[in-house]
């Protein structure tokens, strides 16, 4: 496929293989500008990881059209110097040490509980029946939100998602968009309220009363974050899961060394997220002229960083088409790190804060499953299918195991 004049990231071609278009992006359009929604698309490694760490050129003020509305206040992306700094650390505080290692205990019991009804049967389907539920039930956990609220809470986060993850949207589904989120606002406000004033070990109370350099968070600075920690717990872990699996399924040689060798499985969900990112793109504005290979991105544009794109660029890793958990250019130890070679997780300062979070999400699901899952092969009869262009996964797998 040719990625030339006429050529649109929107067109359904591109949604149903997007990753068949990469090369010709890369290497006949590394700067392509999408007229109606007027956009330019990076897809060159080089060029994504200078969008990403050159703060002063490319800002994150797109999120304040892109976020802010149903964010319900600044999100620590948008944030800058000390204030950024601060809050950072202090988000950090809550996903790491002691409190990381509860907060795993809680993704194994409740990936317990729930694959629990399917093992008789002996058919999942990994993304609805498990990983999307998972991905709440875990997020409400941590939040030390009301277990018996989950099911509107997932309602509310799919708004709040839709938001986010849409390039565009109709006036109706924006208004819907935004009553999940003025919803999601009003349920989580007294709760906060109340935390301030009895804090627990919950990582609402956290925050409410977590100081770093004499920098604390006020009730929007919280509401936002908790918007911002359930779409962003919920909305890739469910992708990732299924994708690490499909791989694995795809490719059984490496599945039989995962399996034989759990100490691979990092490995394994590092290469699923060079291979496939389920987060494919990352907004910038523009803050000055910038030249990319010869094509000038004007001040004030919008930027997209095709994720997938540069993770399969050949200039950055080896057979880059080729899913290899061994492949020596990944730098496992250092994935799920500021040093991680993959763009997954983006990169610069406002690189991904959860990542630690993720990677023990993921490695501590799989390692349940893949036991239980003797066998493990598609469903008879089951047609693969990736959704989404700015997060993006399979909408289904379903599986059969022993
Ligand atoms: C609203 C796509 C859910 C994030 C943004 C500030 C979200 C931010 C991301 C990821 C995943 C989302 N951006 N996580 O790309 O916190």
């Amino acid at each position: 496929p040719r990625a030339e004049s006429g050529f649109s990231v929107l067109s359904d071609d591109f949604a149903a293989t997007p990753y068949r278009y990469f090369p010709g992006l890369r290497e006949r359009a590394p700067v392509h500008y999408e007229p109606t929604i007027d956009s330019y698309f990076l897809s060159r490694y080089q060029d994504v990881k200078r969008v990403l760490t050159d703060h002063q050129a490319f800002s994150t003020e797109t999120l304040q059209v892109r976020a802010e509305p149903v964010m319900r206040g600044p999100v620590l992306a948008q944030m800058t110097g000390a204030e950024h700094t601060a809050k950072r650390k202090i988000v950090v505080r809550g996903f790491t040490g002691q409190v990381l290692h509860d907060q795993i205990r809680a993704v194994h019991a409740n990936a317990a509980e729930l694959i629990a009804p399917f093992l008789p049967r002996g058919r999942v389907d990994l993304v609805n029946d498990f990983g999307k539920p998972l991905a709440i039930y875990v997020t409400v956990d941590i939040l030390g939100l009301d277990k018996k609220d989950w099911q509107q809470i997932a309602a509310w986060h799919s708004g709040v998602a839709e938001f986010i993850t849409s390039i565009t949207l109709t006036p109706e589904r924006r208004r819907h968009c935004l009553d999940c989120a003025e919803q999601l606002e009003a349920y989580l406000v007294p709760l906060i309220e109340q935390r301030r004033r009895h804090p627990g070990e919950d990582l609402i109370s956290k925050l409410c009363t977590a100081e770093f350099d004499g920098i604390t968070m006020s009730n929007r600075d919280v509401t936002a974050l908790i918007i911002n920690v359930l779409a962003a717990a919920t909305e890739p872990a469910d992708k990732t899961l299924a994708l690490l699996i499909k791989h694995l399924i795809d490719h059984p040689e490496q599945m039989a060394q995962v399996r034989q060798d759990p100490s691979l499985l990092p490995a394994a969900i590092a290469e699923t997220l060079r291979y496939t990112p389920p987060v494919q793109l990352i907004p910038r504005r523009s803050e000055k002229d910038a030249v990319f290979a010869g094509a000038t991105v004007p001040a004030g544009a919008t930027v997209f960083c095709m994720i997938g794109a540069a993770n399969r660029d050949p200039e950055a890793f080896t057979a880059p088409d080729t899913f290899d958990i061994h492949r020596p250019d990944l730098g496992t130890a250092r994935s799920f790190t500021a040093a991680a070679q993959h763009l997954a997780f983006g990169t610069g300062l406002h690189q991904c804060v959860g990542a630690a979070f993720a990677r023990a999400e993921i490695e501590t699901v799989a390692a349940m499953l893949l036991p239980i899952l003797d066998q493990v092969r598609y469903s008879p009869g089951f047609r693969y299918r990736e959704t989404g262009l700015y997060t993006r996964g399979p909408a289904s797998l379903s599986l059969d195991f022993t």
